[in-house]
This record gives C-alpha cells, sequence and structure tokens, in this order.
C-alpha cells in the first residue's frame, strides 16, 4: 500500500506504521462520530445526521450559551430595547467572547436597532439573525485552507503551549492526508519529555503514516533536519512538526522554534508553508492571551481550535479572528481521530444558531 516503506526509505530515519495494511484503528470508530442512537426520552427531537449533526451536537454548549441565553434574555424582557441589549453584553462576555469584540458586536446591533426602526420590537428572530450575521462578517477569512508548497513536501510546524493538543491535532490531521490519498510524515521535535515521543508514536500506528523520532533531550532541530531530508527521500506530500509546549523558559522555546523554522527554511525554500498555532478552546480569554504571545514572536499563520466540544467558551474563537485577525483552519470537537474538522464558519454558524427541536 502507498505507505508501506520501500528500500531506499528503509536507510532513513523512519518508523512505519505496524498495521500497515490495516485501516486506521479508529476507523470502525467513525459512525460514532454522528449523534448517536436516539434514547427514548429525545425520540421527539429528530437527530440531524452529516457534519452539521456533529457541530450541533458538539457545539451545544456554546450555542447554549449564546443562542440560548438570547433567547431567555428576551423572553423576560419581551422586547428590544435597552436594557436587553445590556444584559446581552454581558452574556456575549461571558460567552468568551471577549470584551472588545463584544463591544463592537453590541454597538453594531444597536446601530442596527436605530437604522432598522426596532426599538421596542418583539421580534426575536430579527435579533438572532442580525447577531449571527454580524458574528458571520468577524470569523471571515479568505485564507482558510492550509497553504501548500508548489513542490512536495509541504511543511508545518505547530506550536503551542502544554496540554492543549498539538500531539492529537497532529494526529488527526495526518489521519485526514492519509484519507484523502496523501502520505504524511509527523516528527516528534518535542524531545524535552520522552512520554511526549512515545505519545506521537502512538498516533503515527494509529493514523497509520510514516514518524521520525528523537531522542530524549535531542536537539529538536537536528530532528527537523533529519526530518525534512527523510521527507524528501521518501516522497512525502506533508511533515507535520510536533513541538515542544515548554522548555525552560519562554525565551528558550521561542529561540527553540525560530531555529526549526531557519533548518526548515534552508532545506525547502518557502518552508515552513504553515506555523500552526493550536489553542484550547475551554481555557476562553486565556488561550487568547497566548495566541497573542505567539504570534508576537513565531509568525503564526493559522490556528488550530481544540476542545470545541462540551465547553460553553466556544465563543473565544470570535474574539481570536476579530482580535488578531488570523484564521482558524481547523476546529477539534473531540478526541477521536476523525474529530478534527475544517473550520468552516458558515456550518459554525448555522450549528450556533440552530434552535433545537421540541
Ligand atoms: N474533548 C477533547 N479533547 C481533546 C481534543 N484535542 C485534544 N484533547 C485532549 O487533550 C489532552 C491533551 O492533548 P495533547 O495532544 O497531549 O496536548 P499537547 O500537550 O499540546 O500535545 C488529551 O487528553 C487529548 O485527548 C478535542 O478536540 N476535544
Ligand atoms: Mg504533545
Amino acid at each position: 500500500m502507498f505507505w508501506k516503506r520501500n528500500k531506499q526509505q528503509s536507510e532513513l530515519p523512519i518508523d512505519t506504521p505496524r498495521n500497515n495494511d490495516k485501516p486506521p484503528a479508529d476507523l470502525s470508530d467513525a459512525d460514532q462520530a454522528s449523534p448517536p442512537a436516539e434514547s427514548p426520552s429525545e425520540s421527539k427531537a429528530p437527530k440531524k445526521r452529516g457534519l452539521f449533526g456533529k457541530l450541533f451536537d458538539r457545539l451545544r454548549a456554546s450555542r447554549d450559551a449564546i443562542l440560548k441565553k438570547t433567547i431567555s434574555i428576551f423572553e423576560r424582557r419581551g422586547k428590544i430595547d435597552d436594557d436587553l441589549l445590556d444584559e446581552l453584553e454581558e452574556t456575549l462576555i461571558t460567552a468568551d467572547i471577549g470584551v472588545e469584540t463584544t463591544t463592537r458586536l453590541i454597538d453594531h446591533l444597536r446601530d442596527q436597532v436605530k437604522f432598522q426602526k426596532k426599538k421596542g420590537s418583539t421580534d426575536i428572530n430579527w435579533l438572532t439573525d442580525t447577531l449571527q450575521s454580524a458574528i458571520g462578517e468577524m470569523i471571515d477569512s479568505e485564507k482558510r485552507s492550509l497553504k501548500t508548497g508548489t513542490e512536495k513536501p509541504s511543511v508545518y510546524l505547530v506550536v503551542g503551549v502544554n496540554g492543549v493538543g498539538k500531539t492529537t491535532a497532529i494526529g488527526k490531521l495526518a489521519w485526514r492526508f492519509r484519507s484523502e490519498g496523501k502520505k504524511a510524515l509527523i516528527v516528534a521535535a518535542d524531545t524535552f519529555r520522552a512520554a511526549a515521543i512515545d505519545q506521537l508514536a502512538i498516533w503515527a500506528d494509529r493514523a497509520g503514516c510514516d514518524i521520525v523520532k528523537g531522542e530524549e533531550g535531542a536537539d529538536p532541530s537536528s530532528v527537523v533536519y533529519n526530518a525534512v531530508h527523510a521527507a524528501r527521500a521518501g516522497q512525502h506530500d506533508f511533515v507535520i512538526i510536533d513541538t515542544a509546549g515548554r522548555l525552560h523558559n519562554r525565551a528558550n522555546l521561542m529561540q527553540e522554534l525560530g531555529k526549526m523554522a531557519r533548518v526548515i527554511g534552508r532545506e525547502f525554500p518557502g518552508a515552513p508553508h504553515e506555523t500552526l498555532l493550536v489553542l484550547d478552546a475551554s481555557t476562553g480569554q486565556n488561550a487568547l492571551q497566548q495566541a497573542r504571545q505567539f504570534t508576537d514572536t513565531c509568525g503564526v499563520t493559522g490556528i488550530i481550535l481544540t476542545k470545541m466540544d462540551g465547553t460553553a467558551k466556544g465563543g473565544v474563537i470570535i474574539g481570536i479572528h476579530d482580535q488578531l485577525k488570523i484564521p482558524v483552519k481547523f476546529i477539534g470537537i473531540g478526541e477521536k481521530i476523525d474529530d478534527l474538522e475544517p473550520f468552516e464558519p458558515e456550518a459554525f454558524l448555522k450549528a450556533l444558531f440552530e434552535r433545537e427541536e421540541v
């Protein structure tokens, strides 16, 4: 099969997956991505299927924090007025959209209430539709898809603090590439902890892709150097590099990331094609803080926002776009291998603003 190691590759420091001829371990779990079977108590609500159904399910907490609360404020107040907008402002801040971005949204709503003469109106649909389209404008971006090189491989450097989901996102990405018929090489350049290397190796197995590992404590740049050579010889389409979330201090980490990027760029002009910052949505405004620190120092070109499932803080995605103008390229919506989805604003908004059926 296409990811099988050939003779030439076997001389390179690549580990190949053990289950070469089997589908990824989690593939058989893919069905579970659809909504679970109906329980008797839920039987009245028709289940939504496909990507929208998955988003609708996983973004429930964020939807409750934004849409459900907006509706309940309206129901309590009975009409659109200044008090309602004040209360809505507090709600959106609590949903982790962020103070500045919320202020801009509320100002926009106030203007629209005025221009469209909606003061005193009882049109709740107008209110949620106007909010939805204002958010839609904020999260709009043209640079959503991953940049690729004109020649193989396209190289992606994945950065972010510990625990945000870098290694998991890399495994999921590699699996995604493989299901598209592409050959991916993942690189364990987080040599700070042995466990981090082992964890990536497990993902390589699951995703059925090649891996280059460094020894614990090895110079990450030298691991990356080996990896880019391995990728050239192995004709990989994609190289995805896992990095440490933390070194002895922050300056050290940023220096190391810069060094890795230079090593890659020397071997493949134009690479890394993306520096992807991984952020954990459930940390809300902290994620925005981290984004500021990383973008200041290492030229982040895209964001992977993980753990959007089960958090009420998904609104942070709006603040990230509005404040940083860096596109979110993927969202993580669960721990399974197929729980990373390209971020599509329209589907996301629809899932965030679709009313629950009763
Ligand atoms: N619910 C959920 N958990 C996730 C997601 N992404 C990662 N995780 C979990 O977050 C934890 C840390 O992930 P890991 O990839 O080791 O983070 P790293 O330190 O940045 O490499 C693990 O338990 C993952 O299973 C996601 O999208 N949703
Ligand atoms: Mg890791």
